[in-house]
């Protein structure tokens, strides 16, 4: 069986203005190009397919193509959600995509979990959100990370139950995995951690959520996030992509495929009197740019600020105005320094834009002291 594994296409996502669906389509035509080359049987794909729950047409026809493309090599999909994606909005299509052969599998289940490739059993285990892990009475003392770990081994024991070589596709974070900052970050909090032990029982486990290439090197089998497709956002900036090949006969090879980037996302920092000197090789490069601008002198900073932005328009996603001593520490995003309020305020400035509201904080506060 040959196998290729994706994660994270993010369909639909945006840099400021800019869409990246071109960026997505290079990287979705280098993986149908190479699953004709390599025969492959199927495309695993781990989660976050789209960016918003409600995705635009573009969107959603750039990944219906992709489908599409891979029917006509014959190469079979298997989808989960991730977080980003909505339940129901990937359940409604489920039904259509089967036509291309590409299975769908919308929410955890435990009805609907395995889907048979041959002589492999893959067990699916779309983004088990708090709301779908209503945990028995018995379970009410176990933390999240648990109760998924239980869940991982009920379908460790169904795939098992079916064949000898069993794959865990699944979306979620793995205690200590690496991860990039364009997570959702109260996603990859300690309370959202699965420990590498619960992965037991997999030939190959391929994951989604955590954006950055890695092998769970902790995991007692060969466990990979396969990251993003392209680089999301500029804490991404410089990174390279990949996804796997695996080939699973009577033992298992992995092999790490280069993605080539369309657009490569460039941080710069500059200093007032360097601008027209660097601004010339700003222009011939091939990159959206971030450029954190070093001042000494405010008062010209808006003629300055009007001439790069002429000058490199569209290339031109995010400029930051610094003043030397007034630069504003960047945020720290490590969960072991945010304390549940923290998370909260991020998690909102995330999901609804703008600063928490006052009352709603305190109401939070209110419900956390009497959790604890
Ligand atoms: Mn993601």
């Amino acid at each position: 069986m040959r196998l290729i594994h994706i994660a994270d296409l993010h369909a639909g996502k945006t840099l400021g203005r800019l869409s990246r669906n071109p960026d997505l389509a290079h990287a979705l035509e280098q993986v149908v190009a190479f699953a004709k080359d390599s025969r492959a049987d199927a495309v695993l794909v781990a989660g976050d397919v789209f960016d918003k729950a409600n995705p635009d047409n573009e969107s959603k026809e750039l990944i219906f193509d992709f489908f599409l493309r891979l029917k006509d090599i014959g190469c079979e999909a298997i989808v989960i959600s991730g977080n980003h994606d909505s339940y129901d909005f990937m359940k409604s299509i489920s039904g259509l995509t089967r036509l291309a052969n590409v299975h769908i599998f919308d929410r955890p289940s435990k009805d609907n979990c395995i889907y048979s490739l041959g002589d492999v059993a893959i067990a699916c285990l779309p983004y088990p959100s708090e709301r779908v892990l209503t945990p028995a009475d018995e379970d009410s003392k176990r933390s999240y990370g648990e109760l998924v770990a239980r869940f991982i081994t009920y379908l460790a024991q169904r795939a098992r139950s079916l064949s000898d070589k069993t794959i865990l596709l699944a979306h979620l974070f793995v205690a200590g995995s690496r991860y990039t900052n364009t997570e959702k970050v109260a996603s990859v909090t300690l309370h959202y951690a699965v420990q590498p032990s619960s992965l037991e029982g997999f030939d190959y486990v391929a994951l989604g959520h955590v954006h950055r290439y890695q092998r769970i090197e902790t995991a007692p089998v060969p466990a990979y996030y396969t990251g993003s497709m392209f680089q999301l956002d500029f804490s991404e900036a410089g990174e390279e992509k990949f996804f796997n090949f695996i080939v699973f006969d009577e033992d298992l090879k992995v092999e790490k495929i280069k993605v080539d980037q369309k657009i490569e996302l460039k941080e710069v920092s500059i200093k007032q009197d360097e601008v027209s000197y660097q601004m010339g090789k700003l222009k011939t490069g091939h990159n959206y740019l971030k450029i954190n601008l070093y001042l000494e002198n405010k008062t010209t900073a808006g003629s300055l600020l009007e001439m790069i932005k002429k000058d490199l328009g569209e290339k031109l996603v995010r400029i930051e105005l610094i003043t030397e001593g007034e630069r504003t520490p960047e945020p720290e995003f490590q969960e072991e320094h945010l304390n549940p309020i923290e998370i909260y305020r991020l998690y909102y400035q995330q999901n609804h834009g703008g600063d928490l509201p006052p009352d709603l904080e305190k109401t939070f506060v209110e419900i956390l002291k009497e959790a604890e």
